[in-house]
C-alpha cells in the first residue's frame, strides 16, 4: 500500500471518559414559558438561528425540565422564516443528538509505523495547532496559511488568521456556488445579490427560474414567497431539463437541453428588443450600451436558439411576452448554485441584462434594495498587512473574483516550480472539502503537500480523516455565535445562544479561537473575555442589549428612508465605471472578456453516456445532514433518475442498483438505485448531492447512495472569476459490480 504523508484515518467511535466532560459554561436557560402544551411552565425556550443551511432562519429551541432539547420552532418576528422552519431546520435537533458526533480532540500520531488518531485534551490539541502554525509562519510566512470555512465559526477563525498575518479566507459558497452571479450582477448593476437574495418574489407577477428549483432548494423565505406569489396569480416559468417541483407549479416548463441556457437567454433579449417590449424609459435613463446590445443580439433569433436549446420559437416568444407583460414586476431569477459550465459569469450577465431590459432592478416585484445592521467589530489593533495574498500565486488571474477562490488555493497548494510561495497550512472549518470541491484527486494531492492541517467539525466527515488535528465543535444548539445581521427588506439582528450544554468534550469556535490567540501571542486582537462580553458590547452599539435579545431572539430595525425601490423618474447613480447599468460591460472589456455574452457550445455526451445532473432534496443539506437521525428517517439515500427510453435501452428496472462510470474512467464507490421517470430528459441522469459517504463512522450514511462529487472529475473553470463549472461530466452504467474499480480514496 502506498503510504502518504497523510493517510486517511478512520476515526473510531470512541467513548469519552467522564473526566473529559466539561462543566456547563453558562446558565443557558432563558426563562421558562407557559403555553397550552406547557401549562406549568416546565419547558424553556432559547433563541437560536439555524445552521442546517445558510438561510439562517431564527427560531426557538425548547428544552424540557431535564434540560433536553425537545423541539425547534421558527421565530414569528423573523423576516427570514416568518415563524416557520423547513423540514431540515425542524430536524436540526438530530444534529445535536447524533451519537456519531466528534467527541474529543484528536491528534495524528505514528505508532509502530502506522498513522492513527490519539485522543487529546484541548490543551494538547490547541498547543499542537499553535506550534505548527507558528512553524509554518517562521519557515514560509504567515500568508502561506489559508482558511476554508462555511458557517458561523468562520468569523472567529477569520479574525485569527488576519491577526496571524494572512487574509486568505475562502468559502465554497463563492467559487462552487454563487460566485458567477455576484460577479455578473456587480458588473451590470454595481451591486451583488447576496444572501438572502434581494428578489421581491412576494410581489412579483412573473418569476423565471433557470435551473434554480425553489421547492427542492428549500431556502425558506423564497419558497414561502413563491407560494404567496402563485396564490396571487403570478406566472412561473421554469427552465430545467428536469421536471422539478417548481416546474410542476409553473405555467411554462421549458425542458431545455442542458448546457444551452445562454442561447435561450440571448434569444429572449433578441425578442424583447426587436418587439420593443423593453422598458424604454428605464433603459434610456439608467442603462449604458443599449445600441451595442441591440446589434449584438440580432444573430440570436428564436429560430436559431431552437436548434440549440430544443425550445420551440413560438414558446420563446410567448414566454418573452409573459415577462414583458409583467414588467417591471418580473424576476429572471439569478439562481444560487450557478457554477455549471465554465461560462457561468457570462450566462448570469445575460440574466442581469434581461432584468435590466425589463426594468425590474430597483422595482417592486423585481429586485429590492436591502437593508442591514452593521454590528461593529470589538475594538482591536489593525490587522497586519499580509506580505502576499492568494492572488500573487497567479498574478492577473480572476481579477473580477470578489472573494477568495477556494479551488485556486487548492491549486496553489500543489507545488509548482514557477511559483515563489505555496500554501503550507490549511485551517478547515465546517466544510467537507472532499465532497464540496470537484476533482477530489486534486484536493487530496493538495492535502498531501501540506505541512499542517487542522479540521474543525461536528461530525467525523471525510475531511476529518486527513487532518493532523481534529477539533470537535459543539453544535449550533449548544453555543453562542456572532449575531446574524444578514440583509433583508428590513434590517434585523438575530441571536444564537446555547439551548443545552455542549455534549461530550466539544467546544464552540469562539472559545477555540480565544485559546489559540493566547497561545499564539495574538491576545490583543481578542480583548473580550468571553463571547457574552463581546455580544453585549456589539448589541449595545446597535441600540439593543444581550438581555433584550435573549428575550426576543430577533430584533427588527425599521428602514430610515423609504428607499427599497426607485421612485418614478429618480436619478440613480450605479456603482459601475459609467455610473449606469452596463448592458455593455466596460469592466469585462477592460479585462479582455466579452463585454456582452456570446454563445459558445459545450461538449456533448459520447454515445452511451449521459450528462450527470445533480441538485437538492428538501430533506437534506449537501453532505452535512446525511447522517442526521431525524432527516435519514425522511430520506436515507439518493436514487438515480433515468428516463424510460434510456432504461429500456439498458434494460434497467426500478430499484435496480447500478454503478456509474464517468468519462475519465472513475467508477462510483457505491451503487445507486435506479428510478425510472419521465421527469428527466433522455440525455441526462440526475441524483441528489451529498450521499454515498465513505466514512464508516457515519453509521447511518455510510454506503447509502452515491456521491456526485466522486464523479465530477472534469472541471470547467470560469476564466472571469475562477468558479468551478461542474456539470460537464458524463456517466455510463455498470450493471455488474466492477472489479478493481478505480476509486479515489
Ligand atoms: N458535487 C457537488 N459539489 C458541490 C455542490 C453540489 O451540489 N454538488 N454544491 C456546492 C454548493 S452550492 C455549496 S454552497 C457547497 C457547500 O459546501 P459545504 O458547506 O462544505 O458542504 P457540506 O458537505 O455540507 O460540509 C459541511 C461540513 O460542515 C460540518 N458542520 C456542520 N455544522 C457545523 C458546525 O456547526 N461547526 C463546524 N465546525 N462544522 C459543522 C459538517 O459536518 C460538514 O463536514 O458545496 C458545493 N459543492
Ligand atoms: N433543501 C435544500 N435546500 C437548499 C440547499 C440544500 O442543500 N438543501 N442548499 C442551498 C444552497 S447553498 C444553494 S447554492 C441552493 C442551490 O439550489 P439551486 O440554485 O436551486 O440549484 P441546484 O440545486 O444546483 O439546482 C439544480 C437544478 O438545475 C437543473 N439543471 C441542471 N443542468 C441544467 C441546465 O443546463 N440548465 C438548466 N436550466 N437547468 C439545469 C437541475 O435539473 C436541477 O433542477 O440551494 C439552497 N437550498
Ligand atoms: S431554510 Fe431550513 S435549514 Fe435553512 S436555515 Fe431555514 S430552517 Fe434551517
Ligand atoms: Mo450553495
Amino acid at each position: 500500500m502506498k503510504t502518504n504523508r497523510r493517510d486517511f484515518i478512520k476515526i473510531s467511535s470512541m467513548g469519552v471518559s467522564s473526566t473529559a466532560l466539561i462543566a456547563p459554561m453558562f446558565n443557558w436557560k432563558s426563562g421558562s414559558i407557559e403555553t397550552a402544551e406547557n401549562p406549568g411552565g416546565s419547558y424553556s425556550r432559547t433563541p437560536t438561528y439555524c445552521e442546517i443551511c445558510f438561510w439562517k432562519c431564527a427560531g426557538w429551541a425548547y428544552t424540557n425540565e431535564k434540560g433536553e432539547i425537545w423541539k425547534l420552532e421558527g421565530n414569528q418576528d423573523d423576516p427570514h422564516c416568518k415563524g416557520r422552519l423547513c423540514p431540515r431546520g425542524t430536524g436540526g435537533v438530530g444534529m445535536y443528538y447524533d451519537s456519531d458526533r466528534l467527541k474529543t480532540p484528536l491528534i495524528r500520531k505514528t505508532i509502530a509505523g502506522k498513522q492513527t488518531y490519539v485522543e487529546a485534551t484541548w490543551e494538547e490539541a490547541l498547543d499542537t495547532v499553535a506550534e505548527n502554525l507558528q512553524k509554518v509562519k517562521e519557515k514560509h510566512g504567515a500568508e502561506c496559511t489559508a482558511l476554508f470555512t462555511h458557517g458561523s465559526g468562520g468569523k472567529f477563525f477569520g479574525d485569527l488568521l488576519n491577526a496571524f498575518g494572512s487574509s486568505n479566507i475562502t468559502a465554497p459558497s463563492f467559487a462552487q456556488c454563487r460566485g458567477p452571479r455576484e460577479t455578473a450582477f456587480l458588473a451590470t448593476f454595481g451591486e451583488i445579490i447576496a444572501s438572502p437574495e434581494r428578489t421581491d418574489i412576494r410581489d412579483t407577477r412573473c418569476l423565471v427560474l433557470i435551473g434554480s428549483h425553489l421547492g427542492e432548494n428549500m431556502h425558506n423565505g423564497q419558497v414561502q414567497e413563491m407560494s404567496e406569489a402563485i396564490d396571487k396569480g403570478a406566472t412561473i416559468i421554469t427552465v430545467d431539463p428536469r421536471f422539478s417541483t417548481a416546474a410542476s407549479k409553473s405555467k411554462y416548463w421549458l425542458p431545455i437541453k442542458p448546457a444551452t441556457d445562454l442561447a435561450l437567454l440571448l434569444a429572449w433579449a433578441h425578442v424583447i428588443i426587436n418587439e420593443s417590449w423593453f422598458d424604454r424609459e428605464y433603459v434610456e435613463r439608467y442603462t449604458y450600451g443599449f445600441e451595442q446590445l441591440k446589434d449584438h443580439v440580432q444573430q440570436y433569433s428564436p429560430e436559431w436558439a431552437y436548434g440549440i436549446t430544443t425550445i420551440k420559437p413560438d414558446i420563446i416568444r410567448e414566454t418573452a411576452r409573459e415577462m414583458a407583460k409583467a414588467s417591471p414586476a418580473v424576476i429572471i431569477h439569478p439562481g444560487r448554485h450557478v457554477t455549471w459550465y465554465g461560462d457561468d459569469t457570462q450566462r448570469l450577465r445575460a440574466v442581469a441584462i434581461l432584468n435590466a431590459l425589463l426594468g425590474s432592478w430597483g422595482r417592486r416585484g423585481g429586485f429590492y434594495y436591502p437593508d442591514r445592521v452593521n454590528l461593529p467589530s470589538y475594538p482591536h489593533p489593525e490587522f497586519p498587512e499580509p506580505k502576499r495574498t492568494w492572488r500573487d500565486a497567479h498574478p492577473g488571474k480572476y481579477n473580477l473574483a470578489l472573494e477568495v477562490v477556494s479551488n485556486d488555493i487548492c491549486d496553489s497548494t500543489i507545488p509548482a516550480p514557477d511559483r515563489a510561495c505555496n500554501f503550507k497550512a490549511w485551517i478547515v472549518n465546517g466544510t467537507n472539502l472532499i465532497y464540496t470541491l470537484p476533482d477530489k484527486k486534486k484536493t487530496l494531492e493538495a492535502i498531501q503537500n501540506l505541512e499542517f492541517m487542522v479540521v474543525i467539525d461536528t461530525m467525523p466527515m471525510e475531511i476529518t480523516g486527513y487532518a493532523d488535528v481534529v477539533l470537535p465543535e459543539c453544535t449550533y444548539l449548544e453555543r453562542y455565535d456572532s449575531c446574524r445581521t444578514d440583509q433583508h427588506r428590513e434590517a434585523s439582528v438575530a441571536l444564537r445562544m446555547p439551548a443545552a450544554e455542549p455534549k461530550y468534550n466539544s467546544k464552540p469556535a469562539w472559545w477555540m479561537v480565544k485559546q489559540l490567540a493566547a497561545k499564539m501571542g495574538l491576545e490583543e486582537y481578542f480583548k473580550w473575555n468571553d463571547i457574552e462580553e463581546l455580544l453585549s458590547w456589539q448589541l449595545q452599539q446597535a441600540g439593543t442589549s444581550l438581555e433584550e435579545m435573549k428575550r426576543i431572539g430577533v430584533k427588527k430595525f425599521p428602514r430610515a428612508f423609504d428607499d427599497m425601490y426607485f421612485r418614478q423618474g429618480e436619478d440613480v447613480p450605479f456603482n459601475t465605471n459609467t455610473g449606469k447599468i452596463e448592458l455593455y460591460s466596460t469592466e469585462l472589456a477592460a479585462e479582455g472578456f466579452d463585454p456582452m455574452p456570446v454563445y459558445t457550445a459545450h461538449e456533448e455526451p459520447a454515445p452511451g453516456f449521459y450528462r450527470l445532473n445533480y441538485g437538492r432534496s428538501p430533506a437534506h443539506t449537501f453532505s452535512r445532514t446525511a447522517n442526521n437521525p431525524n432527516l435519514t428517517d425522511l430520506m436515507d439515500e439518493n436514487v438515480l433518475w433515468v428516463n424510460p427510453k434510456v432504461a429500456r435501452e439498458w434494460q434497467l428496472k426500478n430499484g435496480q442498483p447500478v454503478w456509474l462510470e464517468n468519462q475519465d474512467g472513475v467508477i462510483s464507490e457505491f451503487p445507486i438505485k435506479v428510478r425510472i421517470t419521465e421527469r428527466i430528459r433522455w440525455d441526462s441522469v440526475y441524483m441528489v448531492h451529498g450521499f454515498g459517504h465513505a466514512s464508516k463512522q457515519l453509521s447511518r450514511a455510510y454506503g447509502k447512495g452515491t456521491s456526485d462529487s466522486d464523479l465530477i472529475t472534469r472541471v470547467h473553470v470560469d476564466p472571469v472569476m475562477g468558479g468551478t463549472g461542474m456539470r460537464g461530466n458524463f456517466v455510463t452504467f455498470r450493471i455488474e459490480e466492477p472489479e478493481g474499480k478505480e476509486v479515489v480514496a
